[in-house]
């Protein structure tokens, strides 16, 4: 089997609140048909990629909000989507918020196959921002009001003829999100965001916004010897101005592909897997080189202790 995937990375521009579902499900369809064409395995979409970032507003009663999650996946609404990647044979990648039979709420993505067939679920580990109303923000930030976070930890699943691995926008600051796929053998992870140019805790952060968005995906490539698609939902949604610079990074931490716009937008690159070992078999050998038993903290304690 090849080891090459050629990956699209398919950014999207602003959702607005009034769009609905069957306009948006559009736009990923395009998006979908521009990576076929250009020759793509794999388009992978944003976070939250059906409708637009709502954790940004406030519901007192959080039943009100039920609208933006899907109950079932594919629906009427989406079943486009996986209908188009069997006849094209392109897989895909899609973000979605997850209301559960039983009530539970996730932020959560999908890897689907050639066929159409969906081969994995991630749920989102690392939930940011707050839990209750704050009137004084200029935005919510309430994902943790809207979603729990999900136990079920990182997986890495054996498609494309490769080690995917899923992750989603906050995940990607945390090293611990890489190691823990790097530790499963990952070889590509797919992540969806949606990152708000302003950051409400600390505007001094915000001119930095783009930096950091690299800084931690080219880092996470390179430590681990991945490939890493970061996509962007972008621009200005509801009057908050959001981070594109979606972009596809090697296994070197090089980026050989970034977005130029902040509107609906695909970049592809031909990613050859074995371009991983050079990296996993090298420096970053870690049966050879890691040292587990002293990194016993990062486990064991979730903040920090002082002597
Ligand atoms: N969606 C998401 O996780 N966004 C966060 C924003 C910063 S926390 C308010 C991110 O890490 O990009």
């Amino acid at each position: 089997m090849s080891r090459i995937v050629t990956v699209g990375a398919a950014q999207l521009g602003p959702i607005q609140r009034g769009d609905d579902r069957t306009s948006v499900v559009a736009r990923l369809l395009e998006l979908l048909r521009q990576g076929a064409a250009a020759g793509c395995d794999l388009v992978v979409f944003p976070e939250l990629a059906l409708t637009t970032f709502f954790p940004r507003w406030f519901v007192e009663d959080i039943s009100e909000a039920d609208h933006w999650y899907e109950t079932a996946i594919p629906s009427p609404v989406t079943a486009p989507l996986f209908e188009e990647a069997k006849s094209l044979s392109v897989g895909f990648c899609l973000g979605y918020a997850e209301l559960t039979p039983d009530g539970h709420r996730f932020n959560t993505q999908i890897l689907v196959d050639k066929s159409g067939g969906t081969v994995a679920k991630y749920r989102k580990v690392h939930i940011p921002g707050h839990e209750h109303h704050e009137p004084d923000r200029p935005f919510q930030h309430a994902e943790r009001y809207y979603f729990e976070p999900s136990d079920e930890g990182f997986g890495v699943w054996q498609a494309f003829g490769g080690r995917m691995g899923m992750m989603i926008c906050n995940d990607r600051r945390w090293p611990e999100s890489y190691r823990v796929m790097g530790l499963k053998g990952v070889e590509m992870i797919l992540c969806g965001y949606n990152t708000p140019i302003h950051y409400v805790p600390d505007p001094s952060q915000d001119i930095l916004q783009g930096f950091h968005n690299a800084l931690v995906m080219q880092s996470g490539a390179y430590q681990n010897g991945t490939w890493v698609v970061g996509v962007a939902k972008a621009g200005v949604e509801e009057g908050v101005d959001s981070l594109g610079q979606s972009m596809i990074v090697a296994p070197s931490g090089q980026i050989v592909a970034q977005t130029l716009s902040t509107d609906d937008e695909l970049i592809t690159a031909r990613c050859d897997l074995d371009w991983c070992r050079r990296y996993k078999e090298t420096l970053f050998d870690f049966g050879r080189y890691r040292r587990p038993e002293v990194y016993g903290p990062i486990t064991g304690q979730r903040g920090v202790t002082l002597d």
